[in-house]
């Protein structure tokens, strides 16, 4: 046991009321209503958050605003990527605090906030930095008829679309707000960020490094608060131009809805998933039980890409499921402020409840579990490793997004039938094919309907590579060279001579 001893500057940014960050200062409109954060380790309340006012929403577009159109967007690019690097620098030199208020808040073990709402996040904030000398328009050669020896020159001009907000969830609070405000900036957008209200906090200690950075006041901002109230008022504000979210497929849909019924803003929506692996029969029983566990147990299963249905070959699926028994047994839960741990708490108490419901709901429909089906008897919302053998394609747990430690297996036959399994679902952001055959997998690519696509391994995203979903898993991609279409406008312009 190696535990982290809490330093004394997350200490005192715990103690204190936060709020909004909003034009380069601590914001607290309101005392009376606060968010009560509850550490999900320990159900222990660790700290307070005022919610946004309307007042404070509006403030906090208005700043947007005027920093987009009194500078920001005029800001050289390489300007623009040089203040993001040094927002960079300081992610770095502030890695400790920030993991601890993130694992202090999520239940996250302080392993992986380290690793990715640091480390991870900082090479996406670099990733973007890197492109903003980048973004450039052509030039076109026109078919315009010339009746009387007139040319014309077209060109495209790409320019940023102004203010964005950016709707951020629980499971990764800093790296997924990063890829929505480092897209923005990058492209000479400014940014209003709402954080999950079950995790307010570690964005606004990263709003309050990039102003130290040298980001101008109003570039970025952070806004606190329930969903349908403060979400829905930034997502619906008049003075937004665009509206990129991460979270859940009904949430999705409302506030697609919503931005677009509020004057056609922009709109990018990443919405998870029921992502599917499958393993061809040349792979082993004991390398499947181990693309599982790396597929579905990272983070205790809150990773919007992580698999959630395993298919299986029917010759193998009974050992598959005893070596997977076993190996779920060595993940034991430890205090995700420990740095041996290997299996943490789900991150609040209502994901918790929510995640029981389908295991209770499981074993009332007979399914077998293979290991856990329940909570660990421990304070805090841990949850066990949990396996189960479906029984068939329409069991609720081979439908839903559970987004927790659970793997539902299910035997297939024949390379058309495990096709059509996996493309069985109304989502479709990842999914990985587990075999050593190339020609079988690159055949099989093509044919499996998601945003990507992993070959022996699972839920590595990269910067460089665009990532989002296709079907009901969302609209628009992230990172790659793709957000530049998804944050700026093009401006076709012809000229006469
Ligand atoms: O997410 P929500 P929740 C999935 C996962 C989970 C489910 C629900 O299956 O069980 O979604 O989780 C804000 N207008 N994912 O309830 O509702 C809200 O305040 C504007 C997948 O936490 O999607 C928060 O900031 N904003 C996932 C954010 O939306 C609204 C990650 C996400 O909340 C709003 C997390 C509204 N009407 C959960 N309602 C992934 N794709 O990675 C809510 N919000």
């Amino acid at each position: 046991m190696v535990e982290v001893s809490i330093l004394p500057q997350v200490r005192d940014f715990m103690n204190r009321l936060n709020g909004q960050f909003i034009n380069g200062k601590t914001v607290v409109s309101q005392q009376d209503e606060v968010i009560t954060i509850t550490n999900p380790a320990t159900d222990e309340v660790i700290a307070h958050v005022a919610t946004a006012t309307s007042g404070d929403i509006d403030y906090a577009v208005d700043s947007a605003h005027r920093a987009f159109h009194g500078g920001w967007a005029d800001v050289s690019p390489a300007q623009r990527g040089l203040l993001l690097n040094r927002l960079a620098d300081l992610m770095i030199a502030h890695r400790e605090e920030l993991a601890q208020i993130e694992t202090l808040t999520s239940g996250k073990l302080i392993t992986l906030s380290r690793a990715f709402e640091v480390d991870y996040a900082v090479s996406f904030v670099r990733y973007y930095a890197g492109w903003t000398t980048r973004i450039e328009g052509k030039t076109v050669a026109l078919s315009l008829p010339s009746a009387s020896g007139e040319k014309y020159t077209g060109l495209t001009l790409r320019e940023p679309l102004g203010v964005v907000a950016g709707i951020v969830p629980w499971n990764f609070s800093i790296m997924i707000a990063v890829w929505k405000f480092g897209s923005a900036l990058a492209c000479g957008c400014t940014a209003v960020i709402k954080p999950s209200e079950v995790t307010p906090l570690t964005m606004l200690r990263v709003a309050e490094l990039a102003i130290e950075a040298g980001i101008p006041p109003g570039v970025l901002n952070v806004i606190n608060g329930p969903g349908q109230q403060v979400g829905h008022a930034l997502t619906t504000h008049p003075k937004i131009a665009k509206v990129t979210f991460t979270g859940g497929m009904e949430t999705g849909a409302i506030i697609g809805t919503a931005a677009l019924q509020s004057g056609f803003k922009r709109v990018t929506l990443e919405l998870g998933g029921k992502n599917a692996a499958g393993f061809l029969p040349d792979v082993s029983p004991e390398k499947t039980v181990e693309g599982i566990i790396e597929a579905g147990f990272l983070n205790s299963g809150q990773v919007c890409a992580s698999a959630e249905r395993y298919y299986v070959h029917r010759s193998l699926i009974n050992d598959v499921a005893e070596q997977l028994g076993k190996r779920l047994a060595t993940l034991t839960p430890g205090d995700p402020m420990d740095d041996e741990s290997c299996f943490g708490p789900l991150a609040n108490r209502s994901h918790f409840n929510k995640v029981i419901g389908y295991f209770t709901r499981a074993r009332d429909q007979n399914l077998t579990f293979i290991h856990g089906g329940g909570a660990f008897d421990l304070p805090g919302c841990y949850i066990q490793p949990t396996a189960v053998l479906a029984q068939s394609e329409n069991d609720e747990l081979m439908r839903q997004e559970v987004f927790g430690p659970v793997a539902s297996l299910l035997a297939y036959d024949s390379v058309d039938e495990l096709v059509t399994l996996m493309n069985d679902s109304p989502y479709g952001l990842a999914a990985s094919l587990w075999t050593n055959n190339l020609s079988q997998a690159l055949r099989l690519i093509p044919r499996v309907e998601a945003g990507t696509v992993w070959v022996n391994m699972h839920n590595y995203i990269d910067p460089a590579m665009p990532f989002g979903g296709t079907k009901g898993s969302g609209i628009g991609r992230e990172f790659g060279s793709a957000f530049i279409d998804h944050f700026t406008e093009i401006k076709s312009v012809i000229m006469r001579y």
